[in-house]
Parts: structure tokens; sequence; C-alpha cells
């Protein structure tokens, strides 16, 4: 059941994922951050993200003082990130529609206070290939609005709720307000994970 929402080109899915697929999809993202721990990175301004991030695929975001970019290897580590879970690959497939494959995958990990300010995700060679979300854990407060400015709005994104950004959602303004702590029992010291599936390259 695909939920109506406020702005075109922004799907959503709540529910999606059941209980079960939300552990297992969990489960394969512990083992993909043993390789690819968790870290804080700077924004060009440098100050720290309050959100920790990794990535899977060929290709992970980075920000730091240089800036943000694409690159093939963990900043801390050196060492490629580690594959795209089968599962979320399947997603995409069944979801997008896009012709190819995702190459990116953000992880981006909410706890305490987190939180991310409103921005556009620009970084993609392509800006009309879609992004897709998967939200695990704690309720984000999610907030959307047109790439130009304008009036936002906003939308709760719980444990296992999916959305894609196509078309004229691809440049939307976003960001999470905060999280609903205590709201999902999913990750034992509460706190929320998102994934974000991008063609990066
Ligand atoms: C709308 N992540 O990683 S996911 C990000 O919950 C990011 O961690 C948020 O914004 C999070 O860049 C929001 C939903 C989402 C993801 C990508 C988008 C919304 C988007 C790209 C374009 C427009
Ligand atoms: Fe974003």
């Amino acid at each position: 059941r695909e939920a109506p929402t406020t702005l075109p080109g922004f799907r959503l899915w709540p529910g999606l994922l059941d209980g079960a697929e939300q552990a297992a999809l969990l489960a394969e993202v512990r083992q993909g951050l043993e390789t690819a721990p968790l870290y804080r990175p700077l924004t060009p301004g440098g100050r720290p993200f309050s959100v920790r991030m990794s990535n899977f695929g060929a290709l992970g975001w980075v920000s730091d003082r240089q800036g943000y970019r694409y690159q093939p290897t963990h900043p801390a580590t050196g060492a490629p990130w580690p594959a795209i879970p089968a599962r979320l690959l399947s997603l995409w497939d069944a979801l997008t529609g896009w012709p190819g494959p995702p190459d990116a995958c953000l992880v981006n990990l909410y706890q305490d206070a987190a939180k991310m300010g409103l921005h556009q995700d620009r970084d993609e060679r392509d800006l009309t290939a879609p992004v897709l979300s998967i939200s695990l854990g704690d309720t984000a407060v999610f907030r959307i609005g047109p790439a130009k400015g304008g009036a936002t709005a906003s939308v709760r994104l719980a444990s296992g709720d999916v959305c894609a950004l196509t078309g004229p959602a691809r440049l939307a303004r976003h960001g999470i307000d905060r999280l609903l702590t205590g709201s999902s029992r999913l990750l034992p010291g509460g706190g929320r994970v998102n994934l974000t599936l991008r063609v990066a390259s």
C-alpha cells in the first residue's frame, strides 16, 4: 500500500518491511559495519555531523574539509566499502524501475539528538536517477519541501518504511528534524538507521 504524499515524485510505502525483514536487514547492515565502521564526518566548515555514517557499494559519500564527494574507500580504514546487501538491490529493482543498479548506499545512524539540516542531494552525476530510502528503528520526523524553497511538509518515517525520490522530488530540500525516542525496539540502545540507495556515477 502506497501512502498519498505532499510532493510530486515523493513516494512512500509505510511498513513495507515487516519485523522479520527489518531484523534480517539490520543484521546484514551490522555485518557490513564490521568492515566499514561508522564514523562521524566533518562538514567542509570543520564541524562534526551529529549523524554517524558509513557506506556500502562501489562508491561511498564522504564529507570532510575538502568538501562532499563519492570515493571508493573508507576515509578512516582506507578499505573498499562492503557490497550492498542483495535484499536492498532487490528492493531497488522492485520499486524504482530504474534500468541499472545503485552503486552507493549511505548508512546514517541517528542517536539521541542527532538531526540533519535541510539540504539537497546533488553530488551524484545523474540527478535524474532516483534515490531510495529505508528506515530502521526509531521514527524520524522528516521534513521535505520544493527544490527552490517554499512550504515544507513534515512526514514521519517509521521502521520498515521505504520512500523513493524521483522526478521533481529528486532535488527537494529535505532533512531530519528529530527522532521520536523510544518509538521502536529494533535497535537495542534505541536510535535509527537510514539507508539511502543512489546511482552516484
Ligand atoms: C529527498 N538522509 O542521506 S532519507 C541523506 O533519514 C538524507 O537519513 C535522511 O537526507 C535520513 O541525504 C533522509 C529520505 C531522503 C533521502 C534522499 C533524498 C529524502 C530525499 C533525496 C532527495 C530528496
Ligand atoms: Fe539527503
